[in-house]
């Protein structure tokens, strides 16, 4: 397995895997390439996109790399099903990095006031967008105490040809570094890492502790040392396959207005004062390849973002109910639970182990193991058949959740929902489920009663 953009981007073009066009008429940055996306999502198709012209740009756009499980998978080098143990025990089993000394990535550096991030393709996605912004960068920092690294991916607005505004969630790691270093006064050394193989974006976006470190998981996800190298203005090591590194620093006790920004939650979040990061220094490749992940509620994001997730409830979940089978995130803070329930009492214990597991989770749902997760319909008659409110539902009031979600209080304090919708006390205790005997089934065959059935079957 390869481990950086470019190896992806060659796979996936011979293999096509979820789709693959490369695209040569021109596109603005503003707006047109999401509309685009979003016209194929109307579609129902997340293939990945190569732009290789950009209105008043030299840099090729390539967009929805993450945007199909089955593409992800592949590049992980499992099937779909195996997708989500797969990132599961790489949160087991994380191997460090090694360096090296010299890295595709640097084979330019642009210092100083060379620096110019208007000359990369950033978007404006959608009508309420404050301004252009990158948002495929894993932002990697270090905690000042430990040196353990942390990543994440952060929107980046672009401001001038040396500052980015930039959004750290409160209740998130990036956000608890800066803190720290802002209590010292101090500014935080950052670097962006834009162009990346989905090893490196599955693992930055692990959901864990503040102490696991997200550039083991990526190399357990690889199953071999990734290659990182040391950057050029600030003391951090980058991934050396990268398209394209920004070096910089946050500056403490500064905020600037940041936003308006179309967020994945489908809504618009207002402009606030966020802090900013100083550029210092653009390294790239010869060449380089600009990723973009669309911004607001598209598929790119809710896939990219889901897969660690799923992972991270399955092993805190399983590790508190090991008869827990399957998990699905199926909106935004929303959580299915599937069930082999052994014992009373367990749907609750999932729910606890659930809301302690992700600081995002709002509303979990635990259903029996007789209900495919995967279909909603399915999941909301079990919650009308099996779920008396008095007794199955229960209501934690005001804890840390998403400030994203635009029903929260200030800072993200939201009600968490937990909904036992199993059976009660059992579902072989439960009304049965009606069905006709199988052998009948088989038996039957329309063709035999309906002799025009074969019409049907087209209409
Ligand atoms: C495309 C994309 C953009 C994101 N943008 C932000 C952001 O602007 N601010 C933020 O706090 N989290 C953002 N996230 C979520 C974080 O990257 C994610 O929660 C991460 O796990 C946080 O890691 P940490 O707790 O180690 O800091 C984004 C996720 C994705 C997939
Ligand atoms: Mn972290």
């Amino acid at each position: 397995m390869g481990e950086d953009f470019r190896s992806f981007l060659k796979e996936m073009e011979e293999t096509g895997e979820g789709g693959f066009f490369r695209i040569s008429k021109e596109v603005d940055t503003r707006y047109e390439v999401s509309a685009i996306v979003t016209k194929l999502e109307q579609a129902r198709q997340v293939p990945l996109l190569w732009f290789e012209k950009v209105k008043g740009h030299t840099l090729p756009v390539v967009v929805n790399c993450y945007a199909d499980r089955g593409r992800v998978a592949r590049a992980l080098g499992v099937s779909k099903r195996a997708l989500n143990q797969r990132v599961s025990q790489a949160y087991q089993h994380p191997i460090p990095p090694v360096e090296v000394s010299r890295a595709p990535v640097q084979e330019v550096v642009i210092q100083g006031t060379e620096v110019d991030l208007k000359k990369l393709p950033a978007m404006i996605y959608h009508n309420t967008d404050g301004g252009p912004y990158i948002t495929a960068g894993i932002v990697l920092a270090k905690d000042p105490d430990t040196g353990d690294y942390n990543l994440s991916y952060n929107r980046l607005m672009v401001k001038e040809k040396d500052r980015l505004g930039i959004f750290a969630t409160v209740g998130k790691h990036l956000n608890a570094i800066y803190s720290k270093m802002e209590e010292r006064g101090k500014p935080l050394e950052v670097a962006v890492s834009i162009g990346n193989h989905p090893a490196w974006a599955i693992g930055a976006l692990a959901i864990g502790a503040y102490h696991e470190n997200e550039i083991g998981i990526i190399g357990g996800l690889k199953g071999s040392p990734l290659e990182m190298v040391k950057c050029k203005t600030v003391e951090l090591m980058v991934p050396a396959g990268a398209e394209i590194v920004l070096e910089g620093e946050i500056e403490p006790n500064l905020r600037e207005e940041e936003g308006p920004f179309g967020e994945f939650t489908g809504y618009a979040i207002r402009s606030a004062k966020n802090p900013v990061v100083r550029v210092k220094a653009i390294t790239h490749r010869q060449s380089p390849i600009y990723q973009d992940i669309c911004g607001g509620q598209h598929r790119e994001h809710l896939t990219m973002a889901t897969i660690p997730m799923e992972a991270n409830y399955l092993r805190v979940i399983q590790g508190a109910v090991p008869e827990v089978e399957a998990v699905r995130v199926a909106a935004p803070f929303t959580l299915i639970i599937s069930l082999r329930k052994k014992y009373e009492g367990q749907a609750r214990s999932a729910l606890l182990a659930a809301f302690s597991a992700d600081l995002y989770l709002k509303h979990a749902i635990v259903v029996d193991h007789d209900i495919d997760i995967a279909d909603l319909q399915r999941v909301l008659w079990a919650m009308a058949t099996r779920v008396q409110a008095s007794r199955d539902i229960f209501i934690i009031p005001r804890a840390r959740g998403s400030s994203l979600d635009p029903s929260a209080e200030p800072l993200g304090v939201v009600d968490k929902m937990g909904i036992d919708a199993t059976a009660k006390p059992s579902l072989e205790r439960f009304s049965p489920v009606n069905r006709v005997p199988n052998e009948v089934m088989d038996r039957i065959k329309l063709e035999d009663y309906i002799s025009n059935f074969s019409v049907l079957k087209k209409a």
